[in-house]
């Protein structure tokens, strides 16, 4: 799906809206000199600036329903599926870096304009499946798939506006069919998304099954799940929060008992080896949180990810 000579797009996306205080990630990866790190892999790097993305207050984004910010996300997430998808459609590897993950309903959207058959491995301590009705944080980060599942929809803000479109509005049309979506890392799942997972028969491998099979055999059932001919392009959506709290401790919503240094880069680093990589996301970096040190750990071991996603190798 990538084009030679292979060139990576960075969408740096500084942008919190659908959690508060995780916009200067990006800023700090790319600070950190991943564009020269990718390079230094033989990689064509594209990178003109973060995105400007508008400011919309609180004040004129109330929340609908629970749902807070979401104008504001809605927005911003409609202008980065056009980019990722613009990116894709030049053979180009989309890395979007995060930000809060309700930029996934941008990246992923984009993808699959280009890629309608694309599959997606979602890895995260969370499901980010909740739907404006089961959530209780009102957080869109927590929201994303549902509404590419299409289990949520503009429909269900029930917002009336002569001079706006409903929020959301412009995903509506975009449908990622269950059956292509699997989970590695989970660990913090609400009660609504644990019965949308069991209803919609979801491939969800948690930290119990990475316990009881070991990375590398999680990584190919979650593989056999949504892409048996391993034939399928890959987005994989990578919540740094997926790794455990000591590897990655600078992000808004860490959970303990999570995936090791290696296991994450496992990850990573297989799905480089099927080829099949068409678009990385790497969100939830916050160095707002936490100590310089915490933060410049996070921030290395977030590159890294990316490196071993980009076909670093241990030899
Ligand atoms: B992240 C949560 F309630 N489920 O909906 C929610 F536990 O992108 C957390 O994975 C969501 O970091 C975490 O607010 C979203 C909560
Ligand atoms: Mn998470
Ligand atoms: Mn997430
Ligand atoms: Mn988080």
């Amino acid at each position: 799906f990538i084009a030679e000579p292979k060139t990576v797009s960075i969408v740096g996306c500084p942008f919190s809206g659908g959690q508060l205080g995780v916009d200067k990630g990006p800023i700090h990866l790319v600070d950190a000199g991943l564009a020269q790190q990718l390079t230094d892999l033989g990689w064509n790097v594209l990178f003109d600036g973060h995105h400007q993305f508008e400011e919309i207050s609180t004040e004129t984004d109330p929340p609908i329903g629970k749902m807070k910010n979401p104008r504001l996300v809605s927005n911003v997430t409609e202008a980065v599926a056009k980019v990722v998808g613009d990116h894709a459609r030049k053979g180009q590897l989309p890395l979007t870096l995060g930000g809060d993950h309700s930029l996934a309903m941008g990246t992923i959207a984009g993808t699959l304009s280009q890629h309608p058959n694309a599959c997606v491995i979602w890895v995260d301590a969370h499901a980010d499946l909740n739907t404006p009705e089961t959530t209780d944080s009102g957080n869109i980060h927590g929201m994303p798939l549902s509404f590419l599942l299409s289990l949520a929809s503009s429909a269900d803000l029930k917002y009336t506006s002569a001079s706006e479109p409903t929020p959301f509005a412009w995903l509506d049309n975009v449908h990622l069919p269950p059956s292509r979506l699997a989970y590695i890392g989970l660990r913090d799942v609400d009660p609504g998304e644990k019965a949308l997972l069991r209803k919609h028969d979801i491939a969800a491998f948690s930290m119990h099954e990475v316990d009881r099979y070991g990375i590398g055999q999680v990584v190919e059932m979650a593989l056999d799940r949504v892409n048996p001919a391993r034939d399928r392009p890959v987005h994989l959506s990578f919540d740094v929060d997926a790794l455990d709290p000591t590897v990655a401790p600078s992000t808004g919503t860490p959970v303990r008992g999570g995936l090791t240094f290696r296991e994450g880069h496992y990850i990573c680093e297989r799905l480089f080896e099927t080829g099949l990589i068409a678009a990385f996301d790497l969100m939830e970096v916050n160095p707002s949180l936490r100590d310089p040190a915490s933060v410049k750990q996070t921030v290395a071991v977030g590159c890294s990810l990316v490196r071993a996603a980009l076909g670093e190798t241990l030899l």
